[in-house]
């Protein structure tokens, strides 16, 4: 309470001696002629009422007008000292009358350093601050000027950007629709050529049918012939083979030829020729045939140096065998043999060769014609079928650029399409908007895929201000490379720069005029602060 009273007596004091000094540096006049305490700024003035008690502007407190500014704080929230430094919290308003108002901590009211530009805020202090607002003003001026012509500009460019994005929509939205009605055409150009193909190709089928019987039958011709072949030949090894003539060939018959001694020791052993003769001691003439034959030909002809056993006979197909099997050790003649026995190429029935062979067909003029007709039929059909694949793709791409959301103006669109590059010292990072991004090693080495174009992901209120792309190649250990893009205006689309804040996960900065807002004229630099409590 004494301190009160106290400070009341020193206050009175004060007032009494530089009564008209102490008002006058208690109120500043503004250009809007509102009196309102030092350090108060034009929107709270009113709260300052010379004419009554005043209120904390917290609610705290209510005291006499003449405690505001009188270098005591009697507010918590400082609000009684707006104009000294008595309060710890308070805040100190300058008008920087020529450049933009400013809000200090009131402690640094009269602290020996110049704060506002006005130099209000060192009115006691002897610092010697000198009004700089007016200079300070004007550059603050060009720099808005100059922002604002640049954004002026970029946001001439984003009109147009938003043009051709409309454009670009609109065509596709009449293309898709066009595509849309031809589709509908080709649909039922392919099922009439559908049609036609079917019933080109019935009367094809029956008249090749015929045919193909015909080759059947030359096909089983030809193998009933082969095998009448082998036949023969295996008949007459066996009869030169059956040195007695007794129609079964022994374990001895074999011993005499050289050719069955397996192990080249100089001797047929009787195992060495029961092998050939399935472990048996001897061989019926048929079994020879259908197997026997089949495992002993090998040797034979091994035994006249010949290397394919399954040649045939060019012509009959036979083994001319030699007459006098005594000559053995000479094996018979087998298929293949460059020597002709003259008897047997006599004997042999010649080949007639087959009228239809699977490979040559010649067909009848009828036949020919359903043909070319069927050619014709099916080539149409899929030219149809092509081209309404065509169209569905084109229409799949069509809808899927449609899709995409490329701003609230269409602003972005004629970016897709398009990419950009921007180096480091190691790799060259390439943005291709609303497809992909990707990193490329400076020196050598093949591309990596950062992420594919996802969707927008700025904050809340500036959705658009940010891109996303994920699912890139996988990180060795780690997560799928991502990527997130910021947006800034500017003049040209163009790739700032590209970071990796954590491993695998990039960002780039990405200026565009798509992402100018519409500017404001700058102000003539000198504005109020609006400090709503
Ligand atoms: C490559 C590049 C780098 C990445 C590593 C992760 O070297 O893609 O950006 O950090 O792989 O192993």
């Amino acid at each position: 309470m004494f301190h009160k009273e106290f400070r009341a007596i020193i206050f009175q004091n004060v007032l009494i001696l530089c009564a008209s000094a102490v008002l006058w540096k208690q109120t500043t006049v503004t250009a809007t002629q509102v009196t309102r305490p030092r350090g108060v700024s034009l929107a709270r003035a009113s709260l300052y009422s010379p004419d009554a008690d005043f209120t904390c502007l917290d609610g705290s407190a209510t005291f006499p007008f003449r405690y505001v500014n009188d270098d005591y704080c009697d507010c918590q929230d400082g609000s009684d000292e707006p104009g000294t430094s008595a309060c710890p919290n308070g805040s100190f308003y300058c008008r920087n009358l020529g450049h933009e108002a400013m809000i200090v901590p009131s402690s640094r009211v009269n602290d020996g350093i110049c704060d506002c530009c006005d130099a209000a805020d060192e009115y006691q202090s002897g610092a010697n601050c000198v009004n700089t607002c007016k200079e300070l003003g004007s550059a603050a001026q060009e720099e808005a000027q100059r922002r604002y012509e640049l954004e002026s500009q970029g946001y001439a460019i984003k009109l147009e950007y938003i043009n051709k994005g409309r454009q670009a929509k609109l065509s596709q939205q009449e293309r898709n629709m066009a595509l849309k009605a031809e589709q509908v055409e080709a649909e039922a150009l392919r099922a009439e050529k559908e049609r036609e193909k079917h019933e080109a190709e019935e009367p094809e089928r029956q008249a090749l049918d015929k045919y193909r019987q015909i080759e059947q039958e030359a096909v089983k011709e030809k193998e009933e012939i082969e095998r009448s072949k082998q036949e023969t030949e295996a008949s007459k090894a066996f009869d030169w083979l059956d040195s007695n003539q007794d129609g079964k060939l022994q374990v001895e018959e074999l011993q005499t030829h050289v050719a069955f001694d397996q192990n080249q020791d100089g001797t047929v052993t009787v195992d060495e020729a029961k092998f050939f003769l399935h472990n048996e001691e001897e061989m019926e003439k048929s079994d020879f045939i259908a197997t026997g034959w089949p495992l002993i030909k090998p040797f034979v002809m091994k035994a006249q140096g010949l290397e394919n056993p399954s040649q045939p006979d060019q012509q009959t197909g036979e083994i001319p065998l030699p007459d006098d099997h005594q000559q053995d050790e000479s094996m018979p003649e087998t298929e293949g043999e460059e020597e002709e026995d003259e008897e047997h190429e006599e004997e042999a029935e010649p080949v007639k060769p087959s009228p239809v062979t699977p490979n040559s067909v010649e067909y009848d003029a009828e036949t020919q014609e359903l043909i070319e007709a069927a050619n014709k039929a099916r080539n149409s059909y899929d030219e149809a079928d092509r081209r309404l694949r065509d169209l569905e793709r084109e229409i799949r791409q069509l809808e899927e650029s449609n899709s995409k959301d490329y701003g609230p103006n269409e602003e972005y669109q004629p970016m897709d399409g398009q990419c950009y590059e921007y180096s480091d010292r190691e790799y060259t990072y390439k943005l291709c908007p609303f497809d992909n991004g990707s990193q490329r090693p400076k020196h050598g080495g093949s591309e990596t895929r950062l992420g594919s174009w996802d969707s927008w992901d700025g904050p809340a209120e500036n959705k658009y201000g940010a891109m996303k792309y994920d699912k890139g190649v996988q990180c060795w250990n780690g997560p799928q490379r991502s990527l997130k893009v910021h947006l800034s205006c500017g003049m040209e689309n163009q790739l700032l720069s590209v970071s990796e804040p954590n491993r695998c996960e990039y960002e780039m900065k990405f200026t565009t005029p798509a992402a100018c807002g519409e500017p404001k004229k700058p102000d003539d630099g000198d504005s109020e602060i609006h400090d709503e409590l």
